[in-house]
């Protein structure tokens, strides 16, 4: 009779062979099925938990009016105005004939993206309305067949990163303005759509296929889901096509967007039942506090629109944007933080100039963010914290300082460890540690290095809190 270690590490070998081997180790690790085992679950979510901070790409046929419609301007978000401006289809599908990125440089963008020290890009394949920036045979409304382009634009750009080292993620719009499954949800806009009687079957075979078609052709790391809210689409149609794709990509990883899980523009996930999706979706929000154990990621605009609007200036400080990628890593959450593409294919310049200024920041201080989890501590009233543990056990503190303290001491309430040594990130410059009252304080330079946030390190014995 053959040991049965021996047997099992025979079978491993023969479903590593064949390509198995994610759901079978996952079978032999606990009884739960591949899609809820923690174990899986850990494993894939691993990556995307050290990255921190990830750049969001709104880009497609709305940027060629970018925000003006018939000589005036739409209000709200650039990539809306078909709705906003209650666009007729057959006018909106003009806009193929004139789309023609002849400036769009794969590898420019993710060499931009490396520089900013973004470490997954989310860019979106198909928006609400319905275009597809990839070839795709499920309709030939694609940047393929119907632009004078004529080329797919997401393989190039997922080649471009991943020479590079930066994960490549897709978006996909549930809601779709165009597909003829679909129609308007009221005279005077298309959303919410409403789903034609008997057509919903089709509608998801045409996503099922897209879907398909996006894992095999530009295989994104992240399915990005959204426009789940109208009501034709349900939590059960959720479960589905969560299973259904990590059937096709066992590492895939999906947005609590796919089903209707999430709590508005909250984003995370509401917790009256086990609703599908790895992570939650903040949008336009950093939320007050980290909640143990969710993982949940902050998209953002760098002005107010996500798709391109030539008349929105209204720009958030680099100084703003690198301190929300601290404040969210100090709540154990990702940062991503979008750009909307010209329609000619160029990252606005102000974009590029914010993505250059926070690459600086990342690259003197971007140990304290990648791979952190967030701060023991309820507040820093001076800023924010982040922390790792070090191979002998200790704990690694990221003080990120944004208010330099008058006195030139630095206090960390409710830390009860001893203080095994404390020194500026930047530099190494050793400080002295001192106590107040059993409280420790840091000494600190009488002038702050980097007003934007200067990252003090504080080594300390053991774990803190949970
Ligand atoms: O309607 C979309 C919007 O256009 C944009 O894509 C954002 C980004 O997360 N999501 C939806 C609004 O919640």
């Amino acid at each position: 009779m053959m040991n049965p270690r021996r047997l099992v590490l025979g079978v491993l070998v023969v479903a590593s062979v064949l390509g198995l081997a994610d759901s079978l180790v996952i079978a032999q690790c606990c009884s739960c099925s591949a899609a809820q085992c923690p174990t899986d679950r850990d494993a894939r979510m691993q990556w995307w938990r050290e990255a921190r901070f990830g750049m969001f790409i709104h880009w497609g046929l709305y940027a060629i009016p970018a925000g003006r419609w018939q000589g005036k301007a739409v209000p709200n978000i650039g990539e809306w105005i078909m709705d906003q401006a209650n666009i007729p289809v057959a006018e909106y599908e003009k806009l193929a004939e004139q789309f023609n990125p002849v400036k769009f440089n794969p590898d420019e963008w993710a060499e931009i993206a490396k520089s900013a020290g973004v470490k997954y890009i989310v860019i979106t394949s198909k928006h609400h309305d319905g275009f597809c920036l990839f070839g795709t045979k499920a309709t030939k409304y694609n940047v393929v067949d119907a632009t004078p382009y004529g080329k797919d634009l997401l393989k190039p750009l997922a080649e471009a990163c991943r020479k590079r080292g930066i994960r490549f993620c897709t978006y996909y719009s549930i809601m779709d303005w165009h597909h003829p499954a679909q129609e308007r949800g009221s005279d005077k806009h298309y959303n919410p759509t409403k789903i034609k009687p008997g057509r919903k079957a089709e509608y998801v075979a045409f996503m099922k296929q897209q879907l398909k078609e996006l894992l095999e052709g530009c295989n994104p790391d992240v399915l990005w889901f959204d426009g789940e809210w109208p009501d034709w689409w349900t939590e059960a149609d959720g479960k589905d096509l969560y299973a259904y794709l990590r059937g096709l990509k066992p590492s895939l990883i999906i947005n609590n967007r796919i089903g209707k899980g999430r709590k508005g523009m909250e984003g995370l996930s509401k917790d009256d039942q086990q609703y599908s999706g790895d992570f939650g979706t903040p949008e336009q929000q950093i939320p007050a506090t980290g909640l143990a154990g969710v993982d949940w990621e902050s998209c953002m605009t760098m002005n107010d629109t996500w798709g391109f609007k030539s008349d929105d200036h209204n720009w958030k400080s680099a100084e703003t944007l690198v301190r929300n990628v601290i404040d969210t890593a100090s709540k154990g959450g990702n940062y991503l933080l979008n750009v909307g593409p010209t329609a000619e294919g160029l990252i606005p310049e102000p974009s590029v100039e914010r993505l250059r200024a926070i690459g600086r920041w990342m690259a003197v201080n971007g140990e304290s963010i990648y791979g952190t989890q967030a701060s023991p501590f309820k507040a820093t009233p001076w800023g924010r914290c982040t922390r790792k543990t070090l191979p002998d056990g200790k704990t690694r503190l990221y003080l990120h300082v944004f208010q330099w303290p008058q006195n030139g001491e630095l206090a960390i309430p409710g830390l009860a460890n001893r203080i095994v040594d404390a020194f500026l990130l930047d530099g190494g410059k050793k400080l002295e540690v001192k106590s107040h009252h059993a409280e420790p304080r840091i000494a600190l330079p009488s002038t702050m290095p980097d007003k934007t946030a200067t990252v003090v390190v504080v080594d300390v014995e053991g774990t803190i809190g949970g």
